[in-house]
């Protein structure tokens, strides 16, 4: 069986697991745990150098690293639709790019406002300091959370992270039209990869993705961006009520 290795509440990971469940593929999720994952999935991929990502797909002796093949893999093996019609390729591998573009910059602006989140700081903080003087460690746990962003790589933008992801939305809303698929007429993995980047604007309904814990909702939210696209997140919720049931597969 595929053993897909994801990260519950990761947009990455649900650009791949829906084309997985659009496709019927038969699958395990394994749920990644930070560094002892990466150590265990770099044995097992026998790529001890370089940088590895989640989500990644194992299929066989075959590895799949990236959530878009993962979704090309699961459209050459599985049943349904195609989400990647032939003539379509080059338009949806574009919206691809626009959609990591649009995700790395969300990441970065919400990773900016998790370093001022009190509760998340104070949860960075080893466990042996006793609970009552964890506030006085506050900068201590700030520092930490900080190490951590920079691990998650906060790619430098040539443009402002605000401006990138402002950018690629308007530009979705134009190439939508107010109609309901980005490439030809049909549903299509560009919309998926389009979709996704509303996560860190305004999460979907948790039945959907589950929400990351020790955040509330207002932790993946994007309160000026929210009301600016509220056009496009009715769009991705409409996207989701037609073509993901919770739990996956396909209405
Ligand atoms: N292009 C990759 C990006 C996935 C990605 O950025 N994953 C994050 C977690 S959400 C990650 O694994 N980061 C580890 C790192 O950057 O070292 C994909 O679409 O699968």
């Amino acid at each position: 069986m595929l053993e897909f290795t994801a990260i519950a509440f990761s947009p990455w990971s649900e650009k791949a697991r829906w084309a997985l469940d659009h496709h019927r593929c038969d699958y395990r999720e394994l749920a990644y745990e930070p560094i002892i994952g990466e150590y265990v999935l770099r044995w097992q991929m026998r790529r001890p150098f370089g940088r590895l990502t989640v989500p990644v797909l194992r299929d066989g002796d075959r590895w799949f690293g990236d959530s878009f093949d993962i979704a090309r893999h699961a459209e050459s093996i599985g049943r349904g639709a195609p989400l990647f019609p032939k003539d379509g390729l080059a338009e949806i591998a574009d919206w691809n790019r626009r959609s990591e573009a649009a995700l790395a910059a969300g990441r970065a602006l919400l990773m900016r406002s998790w370093v001022n989140t009190r509760e998340l700081a104070i949860a960075a903080l080893p466990d042996r300091i006793p609970e009552a003087l964890k506030p006085l460690f506050l900068p201590i746990g700030q520092q930490r959370l900080r190490a951590f962003m920079t691990r998650y790589a906060i790619h430098e933008h040539d443009r402002s992270p605000e401006e990138t992801l402002t950018n690629e939305l308007d530009a979705l809303e134009q190439a939508l039209g107010g109609g309901r698929y980005l490439v030809g007429d049909a549903f299509s993995y560009a919309d998926i990869a389009m979709a996704l980047t509303l996560q860190q604007v305004a999460p979907v309904d948790p039945r959907h993705i589950v929400r990351m814990a020790g955040l509330g909702p207002a932790g993946m939210n994007v309160p000026e961006l929210e009301s600016r696209h509220a056009g496009l997140i009715a769009w991705r919720d409409e996207l989701y009520a037609r073509h993901r049931r919770p739990g996956g597969g396909m209405a």
